[in-house]
């Protein structure tokens, strides 16, 4: 058995602050420490965004609504390791989906994209949505696995507006489901745990957007905190807090060349690591997943694996224990620790598992080569999208010029620069 199955995990309920029909996010001790990095607080809520977006309701619809944002994310280690039941680090970001809502006296699903100028509608009584690869899957397939998860959430008109970068590996699609279940169930006057608001969306991703995504980027999006990561026990679905390092940063540096999930290669990916649990499986009994496997135990049985899906697994499983190593790290205080093991993931993503590109390992490159930066990895799904650096404080603004010149050199691409704003989850945006 692998050593991860050994971390224990707790969590508890508690209020959320700015939703009293909530009923909460997962609390854990490390809540009552002092917390470092940047300040995303509650109290900014009502940005200039949620007011813009009550405004166009307005226009559009005729009345008032209520507005709500979710988080995009970063993922700081623990790369497709979610799906095998194993451990991730996210950090919700302060890039958000708004959803702009108001109920409807009938069983209609209105919904408006501010970002495509398109709408789309459906009606709660017919759940017969098929799998399509179109923007409203992602709006309407939550609505239709709402209904399917039991919560009996009536019509509603709707307004999305997206601030987080699509097709950038920053999980655009789970603000979306995230932001808009929350909203729906709000404006039914309806309440879910954060941890059934994050299946129910992922079961929107996996069977109306056709993409097997795992848990992590609904959690996230949920369950996010200003100033901490979280560290996700993806079988559990417990996870504690993490404090950031309070004199180092990330940052993300966008590749500008998008990917895209519902393509073939996140699926295929997943499908290896099945194949691996099915074979080690008869070896060994009580596995489930890959986070059941240590890299001994894949040793003794890597004879009966194909090639790739040996590999698939080594990074898994080796995945998963630089989670834990990483917790330890920001436990500690100790950037060199996290940077190196960053690294580590980024070869293991890049050789093993294989879902880098030439810019995603060109920004990695460029970032390694600058003074001051502990380490640097691709993060989120791969195939493009963005990486993530840990820099000394003192050296961010060196990185973020050094960086865009050397990229834009290279491919004539500008990237996209983001200090990370460690945010919380999914809110109303109240006055
Ligand atoms: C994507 C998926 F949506 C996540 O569930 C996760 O698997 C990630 O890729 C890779 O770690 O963001």
């Amino acid at each position: 058995m692998g050593p991860c199955s050994r971390v224990l995990f707790a969590a508890g309920y508690l209020q959320t602050p700015g939703s009293s029909r909530n009923e909460g996010c997962l609390s854990f001790q490390t809540m009552t420490e002092k917390p470092a990095g940047n300040d995303v607080s509650a109290a900014s809520l009502m940005q200039p965004e949620a007011r813009t977006l009550r405004e166009q309701f307005q226009k559009l619809y005729g009345e008032e609504a209520r507005v709500f944002r979710a988080p995009g994310r970063v993922n700081l280690i623990g790369e497709h390791t979610d799906y095998n039941e194993g451990f991730v680090m996210p950090v919700a970001m302060d890039l958000y989906t708004w959803v702009a809502v108001a109920a409807r006296k009938d069983s209609r699903v209105h919904v408006y994209s501010q970002n495509l100028r398109e709408r789309a509608e459906m009606d709660l009584q017919d759940l017969k949505l098929r799998v399509q690869r179109h923007w409203s899957a992602y709006v309407l397939g939550v609505a239709a696995s709402l209904r399917m998860s039991g919560a009996e959430i009536g019509g509603a008109n709707l307004l999305v507006e997206g601030r987080v970068p699509m097709g950038a590996g920053l999980s655009s699609s789970a603000s979306v489901e995230v932001a808009t279940g929350y909203a729906l169930l709000e404006s039914s006057g309806l309440s879910r745990s954060p941890v059934d608001l994050a299946k129910i969306c992922q079961r929107a991703e996996n069977e109306f957007a056709g993409a097997r995504c795992g848990i992590m980027d609904q959690m996230i999006a949920c369950c996010g905190r200003a100033n901490y990561a979280l560290i996700l026990d993806c079988r559990t679905l417990g996870f504690r807090l993490l404090p950031l390092f309070a004199d180092a940063q990330f940052v993300v540096c966008n590749s500008m060349v998008k990917h895209d999930h519902a393509t073939g290669e996140y699926n295929a990916r997943r499908a290896d690591c099945e194949t691996a649990t099915r074979i080690l499986a008869e070896q060994m009994p009580g596995v489930r997943a890959l986070r059941d496997v240590s890299l001994g135990d894949l040793e003794r049985y890597a004879k009966l694996l194909p090639e790739v899906v040996y590999r698939r697994s080594r990074h898994v499983i080796s995945e998963n224990a630089r989670v834990e190593d990483a917790r330890g790290a920001l436990e500690r205080g100790d950037p060199e620790s996290l940077g190196r093991l960053m690294s580590e993931s980024h070869r293991s993503l890049q050789e093993d598992y294989e879902v880098s590109s030439t810019e995603l390992d060109l920004l990695v490159g460029i970032a390694r080569g600058i003074a001051g930066v502990y380490g640097s990895r691709m993060t989120g799904g791969g195939f493009g999208g963005c990486t993530i650096s840990l820099v000394g404080s003192g050296a961010v603004e060196e990185f973020q010029s050094a960086v865009a010149q050397g990229y834009e050199r290279a491919t004539g691409r500008k990237p996209d620069i983001y200090i990370v704003r460690a945010s919380d989850g999914v809110r109303e945006a109240l006055e």
